[in-house]
């Protein structure tokens, strides 16, 4: 970094973790492992009920279902807030407080979530569509949907919390939120090649989940006050409209926090700059309004939805993810290549999460099709294309930092070595038979499997084994690392 760093800037170089800030990374880092780890066994249960290896009451499934849904989705939001975190911290002057406060909010809005599902019996999946949640015939109560809408209404405010505290601190360093996103430099202009792709990312998702999860504490209180007050009859269709606004930004927004890693850790172990361009910004620009519009392609079967907004949830869904994709994985290709580049387990996952992004995306664009859809739609083939790109892409974002911090204090080089290629085949196993199965028109979220569909599910079980023994790996390694290691990360071979 040079004197062109805007004044404020903090130590860009620096990333050494203060004791406070090290106590509370770990809590996010060793929690989050613990809970993938955990969900990932719920996930098993329900592939290994589908095979019909092992029994599982149908209530019991959506009640699996339901925690592997909202509990994955949440972790991953709150490991790759910690991505983050990280490196913003850098640039910008970020509370510590309010990190520690997000984290206390998730875990007490975790305990509202597994209470309202295995004390309550609630089962409505993850993305609480009105008006089952409401109205379950007798299955759970209204307390226990109140109850789970309250754990994410506790989930939304640390997030929020956090995504304000980023947005102030980025104010205070850049002046406004359009010149972090380097806006003044779209058309014309020299750009301050010193301007950090973390500031843009960051600056990005702050603004556009925010807007995400205001739409979803809008959604859940309507929810909440209609199982208390059933007179007051909610319009099912708006429902839906903000319940996937919600959904949608919630999961790209682990994307966006995740790739920040990719910014800032590949140029390191390529030993080569890794620099801001005019196509960098113009993407974020763009998807910045594209993320949050794309979303009707969850309701292409809702023909009462305007035509004009399917339409454009089948255009936008070409376009909104392509733009920062493209620029990443382009970017990510032109630095790696001939670079000399140092091979170890950080920088083997970020090339993995560059393929895992890449691959997982094309089954959803093709999803995105309306005449597709049509035949795709509540297949297998949609938790085919979300497990690629999260477990393939984002995971191993997140996974990389993990091991980059604990740097030269991982216990062994050698078992990983293994772990990462059974990681890789487990997890190509288990998504592509999702994808097949998808592919034979098998429906998601049925708890009980025709004979037809045994293969796929009995395979796609084997690739989970494989992929859970290798994340047991990493998990208990990054935490003895974590354990042992000064905070600082892997420093040789910083370029800033
Ligand atoms: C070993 C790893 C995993 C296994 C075995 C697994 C298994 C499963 C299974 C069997 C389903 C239900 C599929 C169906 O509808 O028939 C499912 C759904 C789902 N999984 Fe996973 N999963 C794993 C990892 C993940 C990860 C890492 C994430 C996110 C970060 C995730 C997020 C989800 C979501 C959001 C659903 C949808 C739930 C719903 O339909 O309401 N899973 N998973
Ligand atoms: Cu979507």
């Amino acid at each position: 970094m040079n004197a062109s760093q805007p004044a404020g800037a903090l130590h860009p170089a620096n990333e050494t973790l203060t004791r406070n800030e090290r106590i509370v990374f770990n809590l996010y880092t060793i929690s989050a492992l613990m809970v993938f780890v955990l969900m990932m066994l719920l996930g098993l249960t329900m592939r290994m009920a589908q095979s019909t290896w092992i029994g599982v009451l149908p209530n019991v499934f959506y009640q699996v279902m339901t925690a592997h849904g909202a509990g994955m989705v949440g972790t991953i939001g709150l490991a790759t807030s910690a991505v983050m975190w990280f490196f913003l911290r850098k640039y910008v002057k970020l509370s510590l407080s309010i990190f520690l406060a997000n984290y206390v909010l998730f875990m007490l809005g975790a305990v509202a979530l597994l209470a309202a599902v295995f004390i309550g019996g609630y089962a409505g999946a993850w993305t609480f569509l009105y008006p089952l949640p409401e109205h379950p015939m007798g299955l759970w109560s209204g307390n226990a949907a109140a109850l789970f809408m309250l754990g994410y209404l506790l989930i939304g405010v640390g997030f929020l919390l956090f995504y304000l505290d980023a947005m102030r601190a980025i104010i205070r360093v850049y002046s406004n939120l359009g010149r972090a996103l380097g806006l003044q430099w779209l058309f014309s202009g020299d750009i301050d090649k010193s301007h950090p792709k973390t500031v843009v990312a960051s600056t990005m998702v702050a603004i556009t989940n925010s807007i995400g999860i205001l739409a979803g504490a809008i959604v859940l209180v309507m929810c909440i006050i209609n199982i208390y007050f059933p007179s007051v009859t909610l319009n099912a269709l708006l429902v839906k409209n903000l319940t996937y606004l919600f959904g949608h930004m919630f999961i790209n927004a682990s994307i966006y926090m995740g790739v920040i890693a990719v910014y800032e850790l590949l140029p390191r172990y390529s030993g080569r700059p890794y620099p801001i361009s005019r196509p960098f910004l113009w993407s974020w620009a763009s998807s910045l309004v594209m993320v949050l519009i794309v979303y009707p392609h969850h309701l292409m079967m809702d023909y009462v939805m305007p035509h004009w907004m399917l339409v454009m949830g089948q255009i936008i869904s070409y376009c909104a993810g392509l733009p920062v994709f493209t620029v990443t994985v382009f970017g990510a290709l032109a630095n790696i290549y001939r670079s000399g580049m140092r091979w170890n387990m950080p920088s083997r996952l970020l090339v993995l999460s560059m393929f895992g992004w890449a691959a997982g995306i094309v089954p959803a664009i093709i999803d995105g099709t309306i005449s597709v859809n049509k035949l795709m739609h509540n297949t297998q083939w949609v938790p085919g294309h979300f497990h690629f790109y999260l477990l393939l892409g984002v995971l191993p974002m997140v996974l990389a930092l993990m091991f980059h911090v604990i740097g030269q204090n991982a216990p062994s080089r050698s078992s990983d070595k293994l772990s990462f290629p059974l990681y890789i085949l487990g997890g190509l196993i288990f998504v592509l038979s999702f994808l097949a199965a998808g592919h034979i028109s098998t429906p998601r979220r049925f708890a009980v499997h025709l004979p037809e569909w045994l293969t796929y599910d009995q395979s796609g079980s084997i690739g989970a084994i494989l992929l859970i023994v290798a994340m047991l790996v990493f998990t208990l390694h990054i935490i003895v690392g974590l354990l042992r290691s000064p905070g600082h990360g892997d420093s040789a071979h910083a370029t800033g």
